[in-house]
């Protein structure tokens, strides 16, 4: 072989290399027809990672761990999941997830409610990430009666200011709603249900937030409605952290409706004063 044909022999194998780790770093992509996503930091590497739940049976769920500097969500650092927690499918639209660091070690972790069973599993964050074979803690409705309520969409705060995540369990019609206190353990004790106490109308038409408003320490709910006209709702943690009744919040704010499916709402301390804002963008 001459030089030229070495040459010629190296530049290929260099362009063969190029291509292959080009091709093995691919960015993972997704679309909401076929997974539904979820954010957190799984791995507590400080970088957010995102958990993909297939809306199919036949697909199985993916984690997929951020990085920082080139593709943040790159197919080399993509985990297949199990589809099965507890012999149980993990298909989205048949659990109700919430991603919280209930365990207060840095760790995101999930907490993944299956209706049709009646009971839910708290899966660990961990340095490897999720794994669904072994969840810390299986609930059923004696640890968080909450599968009474029919169907019911779960969100995570702190209500009562203390060191430990609390559950908020909002039953779909919007009238009747559960509030449960984290406990040391990851176990969750049932502080607050009531009947008719948000007038919000459903999912569908309402999105709801958690946020501490009025910087006491303790997170409120703003319920704010998708389409134009219609009346926004508060909701304050009172000081044991139980939600007082929803109170009206006007739909129209210096004459502009700041409805949420035209306008991106974020809650924040826009004005640096200590106590979050409404922010309409
Ligand atoms: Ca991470
Ligand atoms: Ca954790
Ligand atoms: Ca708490
Ligand atoms: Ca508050």
């Amino acid at each position: 072989m001459n030089k030229k044909q070495f040459l010629g022999k190296v530049f290929f194998l260099f362009i063969l290399i190029f291509t292959f780790s080009a091709y093995s770093q691919e960015a993972v992509k997704w679309d909401d027809e076929t997974y539904i996503s979820y954010f957190g930091d799984f791995n507590g590497d400080q970088v957010s990672d995102v958990l993909l739940l297939p809306l199919e049976e036949t697909l199985a769920p993916k984690l997929v761990l951020g990085t920082e500097g080139g593709l943040k969500y790159s197919s080399v650092n993509q985990l297949i999941l199990t589809s099965h927690i507890n012999n149980q499918t993990v298909v989205a639209e048949l659990v109700e997830i919430v991603v919280a660091d209930y365990t207060n070690d840095g760790f995101s972790d999930l907490l993944i409610a299956f209706k049709e069973y009646n009971n839910a599993f708290l899966v660990a964050g961990s340095v490897n990430g999720l794994n669904f074979a072994d969840p810390i803690k299986l609930y059923s409705n004696n640890e968080l009666s909450v599968f009474d309520i029919g169907n019911f969409s779960f969100y995570a705060g702190n209500f009562n200011g203390d060191e430990y995540l609390d559950l908020l369990a909002i039953s779909d019609n919007s009238k009747h709603h559960k509030v449960f206190h984290g406990k040391e353990g990851v176990n969750f004790e049932l502080v607050q249900s009531k009947k008719n106490h948000f007038k919000w109308k459903n999912k569908a038409k309402t999105k709801v937030r958690i946020a501490d408003i009025n910087g006491d320490g303790k997170d409120d709910i703003i319920a704010s409605s998708r389409k134009k006209g219609i009346t926004h709702y508060v909701s304050f943690a009172n000081k044991k952290g139980k939600l007082k009744k929803s109170k009206k919040l006007k739909a129209k704010l210096l004459n502009k409706e700041w409805n949420s499916d035209d306008f991106g709402l974020t809650v924040n301390d826009a004005n640096g004063d200590g106590t979050l804002d409404i922010v309409k963008s």
